[in-house]
């Protein structure tokens, strides 16, 4: 397999976590997100995603974009070990939780939104830093109540294994520092992000462990 990624990208990061947890090897071909004004707009990478977003993953001559399409089909085609449980309300709650920040927050805080609103709307960086750390703040405060309120609460966001929320989250957390979001107001995330790390397939997927990392 073949994934094409940003190191400091959060969904690339997701797509690393998801094949490191199912032991699935693979090559990476990076895409710089800001390099001669973006790798991920020009032709080349647009003819293997016209979305124009990293991840993309390539098997068997096949391209798949979305990086909860492509680990929701890893998770098909690799079912072991599982990053969704077996009951279904259970997979709506971790797909939930997962898509809390992956449709919530995520989109409206990525770098072609930020460029928008900052050249449109003519703001400041720290105005548009501020704009990104409340959807932040809202995302991480609203999964830190549905890790709380459920029954099955444990090491992760869902019981004691790790799954697709905490494949969703741990990423989210580098853009909330980098953002500058005060992670003080989310002890039960921090110690989920710890017990994460302490995990190889996350540890290995981190941003500054991949080969293009600067
Ligand atoms: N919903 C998409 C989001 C992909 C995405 O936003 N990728 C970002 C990096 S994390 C990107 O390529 N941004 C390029 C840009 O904003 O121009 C997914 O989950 O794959």
């Amino acid at each position: 397999m073949k994934l094409y990624t940003f190191f400091r990208s959060s969904a690339s990061y997701r797509v690393r976590i998801a094949l490191n947890f199912k032991g699935i090897s693979y090559e990476q071909a990076p895409i710089h997100l800001r390099r001669g004004g973006g790798e991920q707009l020009m032709p080349a990478y647009k003819a293997i995603n016209p979305q124009a977003l990293v991840p993309a993953l390539e098997d068997n001559g096949k391209i798949l974009t979305q990086s909860l399409a492509i680990i929701e089909y890893l998770e098909e085609k690799f079912p072991n070990p599982p990053l969704l449980p077996k009951d279904p309300a259970d997979r709506a709650i971790v797909r939930s939780m997962a898509l809390g920040i992956a449709c919530e927050v995520h989109p409206i805080q990525n770098l072609r939104v930020l460029n928008y609103v900052k050249a449109t709307y003519k703001q400041t960086d720290e105005q548009v830093n501020q704009w990104a750390q409340h959807w932040i703040e809202l995302g991480l405060a609203a999964l830190q109540e549905m890790i709380a309120a459920q029954p099955k609460r444990g090491k992760f966001c869902f019981g004691d294994t790790a799954m697709l929320a905490d494949v969703c989250l741990i990423p989210q957390l580098g853009n909330a520092r980098r953002y500058g979001c005060d992670l003080a107001k989310y002890p039960t995330i921090l110690a989920i992000e710890k017990n994460c790390n302490a995990l190889p397939a996350f540890a290995d997927a981190a941003p500054e462990k991949q080969p293009d990392a600067e």
